[in-house]
C-alpha cells in the first residue's frame, strides 16, 4: 500500500465516528484532506447530516467549501464534539508533534476545544521521542525581530543540540533567507527546530518556549489527542488515551 493509501484508510476510518448533528473540526495536511473528502462524500450521499465544519486552515476553509461542507468558526461553537487531522510525529504518550504544514496555531486551538481528538497518520509517523524523526518542530512566531527569536529558541535547546531555521517559501542559491519567509494564515512567521537529541521534558520544554516574547505558539500537542489512527501495511490499530 501506498503511504497516501494508508492516510486515506487511516481518515476513512476516522469518519466512522462522525455522527450527524455533530460540531467537527477539520484538520489539515495531506491526511486530513482525505477525512475532509470522506465527511463530504457522506454529507452527499445522505449518509451524514447536519454537519457543521470548524476548519483549521483557509486551505481546509476552501477544500470544505467546495464540497458543500457547512461552515462555522470558535466564535460560534467554542467546544466541538470532534476534531480529526494528521500529524508529523507521534510519540508512544500519544504526544504530537505538527505544523509542519504551517497550520499550527488554528490546529491547536480548535483541537483544544473538542471533546473527541482524533490523529489519523501512516506508521511512518510513529516515533520514540518527540523531535526523534530528525524533521523540524515549528514555533510560530511574529515577524518583529525574528532572527533575535529564532537565536533565542536554539539558545533554549543547546542541550539538544537545536538548530533553528527560519522557514521561506523556497530557500534560493542554499541561503536560509535567500528565499521569502513563510507566513501563515495569521501573518507570523515559522521558525523551524531540528533537534539531535531528545529534549526531555515536554511539558518544560513548552513552557520555556511560550514563556518567549514574540513566540505566539509551538507544534508539540501535548496530551491533547484522545485518540489516534494507526493505518500501516499490517492494519490499522486504534489506540486511545
Ligand atoms: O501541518 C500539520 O499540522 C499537518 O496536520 C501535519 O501534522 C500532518 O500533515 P500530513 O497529513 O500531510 O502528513
Amino acid at each position: 500500500l501506498t503511504q497516501d493509501e494508508l492516510k486515506r484508510i487511516a481518515a476513512y476510518k476516522a469518519v466512522e465516528m462522525v455522527e450527524s448533528g455533530m460540531v467537527v473540526g477539520l484538520g489539515t495536511g495531506s491526511t486530513a484532506k482525505h477525512a475532509v473528502d470522506r465527511i463530504g462524500e457522506l454529507l452527499h450521499q445522505g449518509k451524514l447530516k447536519n454537519i457543521i465544519g470548524i476548519p483549521t486552515s483557509t486551505k481546509t476553509h476552501e477544500q470544505a467549501l467546495s464540497l458543500g461542507i457547512p461552515l462555522s468558526d470558535l466564535d460560534s461553537h467554542p467546544v466541538l464534539d470532534i476534531a480529526i487531522d494528521g500529524a508529523d510525529e507521534i510519540d508512544p504518550n500519544l504526544n504530537l508533534v505538527k505544523g509542519r504544514g504551517g497550520s499550527l496555531l488554528r490546529e491547536k486551538m480548535v483541537e483544544g476545544v473538542c471533546k473527541k481528538f482524533v490523529v489519523i497518520v501512516d506508521e511512518s509517523k510513529l516515533v520514540k521521542y518527540i523531535g526523534g524523526s530528525g524533521l523540524a518542530m515549528p514555533v510560530e512566531i511574529v515577524p518583529f525581530c525574528w532572527k533575535f527569536t529564532a537565536k533565542r529558541l536554539q539558545e533554549l535547546f543547546e542541550y539538544a543540540g537545536c538548530v533553528a531555521k527560519l522557514r521561506t517559501f523556497a530557500s534560493c542559491n542554499g541561503m536560509e533567507n535567500g528565499g521569502l519567509p513563510f507566513v501563515t494564515d495569521n501573518g507570523n512567521y515559522v521558525v523551524d527546530l531540528y533537534f539531535k537529541r531528545d529534549i526531555g521534558d515536554l511539558k518544560a520544554a513548552s513552557d520555556a518556549i511560550l514563556r518567549l516574547a514574540g513566540v505566539v505558539e509551538h507544534g508539540m500537542f501535548l496530551d491533547m489527542a484522545t485518540t489516534v489512527i494507526v493505518a500501516g501495511d499490517l492494519g490499522v490499530t486504534i489506540k486511545n488515551k
